[in-house]
């Protein structure tokens, strides 16, 4: 019997032996960005959603570039769960990006973000390559058109700037030279009018060869730490969200950008923004095998006190989203009012606390113990 019991000893440790060597095996295949992808899906899965914060780590509203500081975790004890970066700027080859922040800290501030178990998103709100201007100059009409055609000028600078954003995320590392994968965002809101790939300046067709272009440059370079978003700002029907969408072989995540604008009074139009635009969303989510995700939210200055509690966690509990994202907390000396995430001593700051203690938010601590 002893003989029999340790013969099933035996079996058991080498077929669980086996199993983890497959297992390994199957996780070194995997790339980056399929590794992220099967994260983002797990968590997704839970029924959870990470909490997101751009430029969390750069940055809060008393100060700047102070390594260790976060506004998010300053009031709630943990760092965002996602933290996003932006890239306008590297394409000139700037040393800093558009809201002043280093790319050198930014690749060490993605590093640490992953090192403590968090995930990263990166937007690029890139110049006009035609007029000189920035994201936001919509003057020239038909920087689009010609920034898809091949051979003129601006495509050619295209080119160029979409090479030096694949070099840069391809290059992100951590401590032990392992590739960290992002989830990347271009041509984000672009069912709206005010960046120059918007709506208004360019045919659908034309939108979709953006997306082309910059897949072209990204897989020539072999860059495969890079799940994909697209992200349009709120639309009111299906036909909308997928009329520019460039193809499912070209994006991983679906999300889109919603924001709150106006204090108490603007509360219903964004429950009424979320639940149709982030229900068309998950539709079309779920109808092509995509992620969810809220890729950009939030209130300006939180004159709402219980938003994260009362307006925001029970607007988007109804969808399978893998994240939320708000925007940035600027340094008051350049932006007194621009911030989305309480800092110690704002009224928000017990609320954002019960929201971090929603069990379905997940921060980077919760990610790293268990996703
Ligand atoms: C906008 C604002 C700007 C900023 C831009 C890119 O929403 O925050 O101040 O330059 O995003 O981060």
């Amino acid at each position: 019997m002893k003989f029999y019991y340790y013969l099933l000893v035996i079996f058991l440790l080498v077929s669980c032996g086996n199993k983890k060597e497959a297992s390994t095996e199957a996780e070194t295949t995997l790339t980056p960005a399929q590794q992220l992808s099967m994260r983002l899906q797990n968590i997704v899965d839970s029924g959870k959603y990470v909490y997101g914060h751009a430029d969390d780590t750069a940055y809060g509203h008393t100060w700047e570039y102070q390594p260790g500081r976060s506004d998010v975790k300053e009031v709630a004890g943990d760092y965002p769960g996602l933290i996003n970066w932006d890239l306008g700027m590297m394409e000139l080859d700037s040393a800093n990006n558009l809201d002043g922040v280093p790319f050198t800290y930014m690749a060490n501030e993605i590093k640490n973000q992953h090192e403590r178990g968090g995930i990263n998103s990166i937007s690029w709100h890139m110049r006009n390559p035609v007029t000189g201007g920035n994201s936001w100059d919509v003057s020239d009409t038909l920087t689009v058109k010609q920034v898809v055609t091949p051979g003129t000028e601006a495509n050619k600078k295209m080119t160029e700037w979409i090479g030096k954003t694949a070099d840069f995320i391809g290059s992100l590392k951590d401590s032990q030279g392992n590739i960290i994968p992002v989830v990347y965002r271009p041509w984000h809101e672009h069912t709206g009018h005010w960046f120059w790939w918007g709506s208004p300046y360019s045919t659908p067709e034309e939108y979709k060869q953006l997306w082309k272009m910059t897949r072209k440059v990204f897989d020539e370079k072999g860059v495969n730490n890079v799940v994909w978003a697209y992200s349009p700002d709120k639309i009111p029907s299906e036909e909308l969200y997928i009329e520019r969408y460039p193809g499912d072989e070209m994006v991983d995540i679906m999300g889109i950008d919603i924001y709150q604008f106006g204090a108490e009074d603007g509360i219903e139009a964004f429950r009424e923004n979320v639940k149709s635009g982030l229900g068309i969303a998950a539709k079309v989510a779920k109808d092509h095998n995509k992620i969810l995700a809220l890729t950009e939210t939030g209130l300006e200055s939180l004159p709402v006190n219980d938003w994260y509690t009362e307006v925001l966690a029970p607007a988007i509990a109804p969808y399978p989203i893998a994240f939320v994202c708000v925007w940035r907390n600027a340094w008051k000396e350049r932006k007194p009012e621009h911030f989305y995430a309480p800092y110690p001593g704002h009224p928000s700051s017990e609320n954002f606390i019960e929201f971090y203690k929603n069990p379905k938010t997940l921060f980077a601590g919760d990610l790293k113990n268990n996703y």
